[in-house]
């Protein structure tokens, strides 16, 4: 089932997410559909909180060399931890939550990544490139940040009133 997608400036996803404890069917069940709902979204990565559950669940599925998203490399992250992150890169960011807005946000360029998979089993991952920034976007959002509350001060007054214009043409 596709879900619907909380948008900014909604104060839900300021929410700080809550550990998940149990890896049942009903687990498995939204696991799922956060998958239906960001690739009916064209979307590459979406937070539990973006459609309303605040746990620390995100999922992941990063486009290979062809610019295809295939299943086999769809990663589902419960209760992640950062360990090591080494490096800075820049990357134009998007958001479902911030839709039509694109910014250049810094983060670690790698990092090692432990967290549970839908089982609960403890998995470890070494991430990098635009892997390494979908992780640490998405974990953003476990905290209730949004990548725009790392732009300037300047660029932020510009994108409120950017956003406020298209959300009113959108109506
Ligand atoms: C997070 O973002 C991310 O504005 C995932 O109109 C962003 O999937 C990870 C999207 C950058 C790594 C780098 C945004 C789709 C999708 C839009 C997304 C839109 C349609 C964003
Ligand atoms: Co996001």
């Amino acid at each position: 089932m596709k879900l619907p997608i909380i948008t900014y400036p909604d104060k839900q996803l300021k929410s700080v997410s809550k550990e998940v404890t149990n890896f049942d069917t009903e687990l498995h069940t939204f696991l799922d559909d956060m998958f239906e709902t960001m690739m009916g979204n064209n979307g590459i990565g979406l937070a539990a909180i973006q459609v309303a559950r605040p746990i620390r669940a995100l999922i992941l599925c990063i486009p290979d060399e062809e610019g295809e998203q295939k299943k086999e490399n769809l990663l589902e992250i419960l209760n992640p931890l950062i360990k090591t992150p080494q490096g800075v890169t820049t990357y134009q960011e998007g958001c479902l939550s911030v839709p039509g807005f694109y910014e250049d946000i810094e983060r670690f360029e790698s990092l090692t990544l432990h967290y549970q998979d839908r089982h609960g089993k403890e998995c470890t991952l070494e991430a990098n490139e635009l892997l390494a920034i979908a992780i640490q976007h998405e974990m953003d959002h476990l905290e209730g940040k949004l990548f725009i509350e790392k732009l300037t001060y300047n660029r932020r007054k510009k994108f409120e009133k950017e956003y406020k214009k298209a959300l009113k043409e959108k109506k």
